[in-house]
């Protein structure tokens, strides 16, 4: 049934647990629907992921809370509204997430990938729905106690809301039913600079918090997701499909997809928040290992996330020892992950 398998280092533990969860989702068919939040900037490839979300009949979406990275805070809940539109759900709640990083400051806006719009400079009219009265955490941690151990969130952007959910209540945490978070890049180069991953390095603080948390959490770095890439073929083979939102997709890709030309030399897109979407509702397609995750939150490496993989017995403590340890996303099967993006974005 499930494939996920231990890897050197690994522990038997979450790999159950991501078994359990495949067959969760397999099975699930006729009985309740999981309750899912996405807590997202969107953001091109947050658009996909969102899209592919709604287009999945097991899962139920509770809402969308939203985040400043690829766009403002402000531009991501116009965005996160018009998806819920255009995805034919205009009722979903959107609760409007931080402006800006748990310390203050600027955010760091990635318009320069994502457009000034955060839709690759579609310019779309404005939304007829309105975001909802309660801020994001607030959305956030009311879902999680309404229904205890019932609530998986998907974490596509910056991680400032999250932790103002686990400052807000401390059972947040035992409560909330599993967090997968696109972010990090483990034993690899970053893509804001050679330390850091972008969602990660906008708020490292907040990062910290979650991944020493003691939730049941995953995180898929970039690592991963730029194994997975979604080429100028697969692109024209989406156009030509009657994927329901297969025009949409491909309009708002170019403006990303040629920014990856310019920035790796890639001709297509790396598929960073679809694949970690696939990764909630598929873990079977990865494997994982666990181990105790820190951010660093100063100096030169600021935002770098650095696993302890339990492969040695350290001689004093240290800042990783006495954190709960989290499921690290360690391998992927590629072609099965890109085949299943392909087939959720190709359906009518
Ligand atoms: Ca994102």
């Amino acid at each position: 049934m499930s494939n996920s398998r231990v890897v050197n280092g690994g522990c038997a533990n979450g790999l159950v647990m991501a078994d359990a969860l495949a067959e969760d989702f397999a099975n699930s068919g006729a009985m309740k629907r999981h309750k899912l939040i996405i807590d997202t900037d969107p953001g091109i490839d947050d658009s996909m992921a969102i899209l592919m979300a709604f287009q999945s009949p097991d899962l139920d979406i509770l809402g969308l809370t939203t985040i400043y990275g690829n766009v403002t805070t402000e531009g991501a809940t116009r965005n996160a509204l018009l998806l819920c539109e255009i995805a034919g759900y205009p009722g979903v709640p959107v609760a409007e997430g931080s402006p800006g990083p748990l310390k203050g400051g600027a955010p760091c806006i990635a318009d320069f990938v994502h457009g000034s719009d955060g839709l690759g400079n579609i310019f779309l009219p404005p939304p007829k729905s309105k975001k909802i009265e309660k801020s994001a955490s607030e959305f956030l941690v009311d879902k999680v106690s309404e229904y205890p151990g019932e609530v998986s969130i998907l974490a596509l952007g910056p991680l400032t809301n999250l932790a103002l959910a686990f400052k807000r209540d401390s059972s947040f945490a035992s409560k909330v039913k599993r967090i997968v978070i696109l972010g990090g890049a483990f034993f690899a180069l970053g893509n804001v600079n050679p330390a850091a991953e972008s969602n990660i390095y906008c708020d490292p603080e907040a990062a910290d918090v979650v991944f020493t948390s003691g939730a049941n959490v995953d995180v898929v770095g970039i690592n991963i997701t730029t194994q997975v890439k979604m080429t100028d073929a697969a692109f024209d083979e989406l156009r030509q499909s009657h994927g329901k939102h297969a025009q949409f997709v491909c309009d708002i890709c170019k403006f990303y997809r040629d920014w990856h030309v310019k920035s790796d030399g890639v001709y297509g897109i790396f598929l960073h928040d679809p694949v970690s979407f696939v990764a909630l509702v598929r873990p079977d397609l990865f494997t994982y290992k666990k181990g105790v995750v820190r951010v660093e939150t100063q100096g030169i490496s600021v935002g770098h996330t650095l696993m302890d993989q339990g492969l040695k017995k350290w001689n004093s403590s240290n800042p990783w020892t006495g954190h709960s340890p989290i499921s690290v996303a360690w391998t992927v099967d590629v072609d099965e992950v890109l085949n299943y993006v392909m087939k959720s974005l190709m359906k009518p």
